[in-house]
């Protein structure tokens, strides 16, 4: 199994590279408002992980500025991640907004949600 994710990894990563999505364009202004609100959002990853891959295609299909953090090879993020996300699960992304700090796990909820309050800021 180690073999095959050693394997599988670079080339996940590769056709990420080379099939990039465009970022949305947005007037200076509104993407500074933008980037504010992702200031309060990071996700906890692995680099090659396929479900931490396609959210971080929707950060970039929608242009969102958020922080990455390795919870493989970062003990500090990891135990972070379990202690107070709950669970070792990628993706999660952590919320922080008037001082409440939520964490959400799975692809398609963090993608969900980012689509929910982003998707029709353009
Ligand atoms: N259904 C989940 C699957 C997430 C998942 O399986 N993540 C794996 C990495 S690809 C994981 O966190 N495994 C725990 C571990 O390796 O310790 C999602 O869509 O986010």
């Amino acid at each position: 199994m180690r073999i095959v994710r050693m394997i599988l990894a670079p080339i996940l990563l590769f056709l990420n590279w080379i099939t990039t999505p465009r970022g949305v364009k947005r007037p200076v202004d509104l993407q500074q408002q933008i980037d504010q609100q992702t200031a309060g959002l990071s996700l906890y990853q692995f680099k090659a992980c396929p479900f931490c891959i396609k959210v971080r295609r929707c950060f970039k299909r929608h242009s969102l500025k958020v922080e990455t953090r390795d919870a493989k090879n970062d003990e500090k993020i990891r135990q972070e991640l379990l202690e107070q996300g709950g669970k070792i699960k990628v993706p999660c992304l952590r919320i922080e907004e008037n001082d409440k700090v939520e964490w959400l796990y799975d692809s398609n909820a963090i993608v969900e949600y980012l689509q929910g309050r982003f998707a029709n800021q353009a």
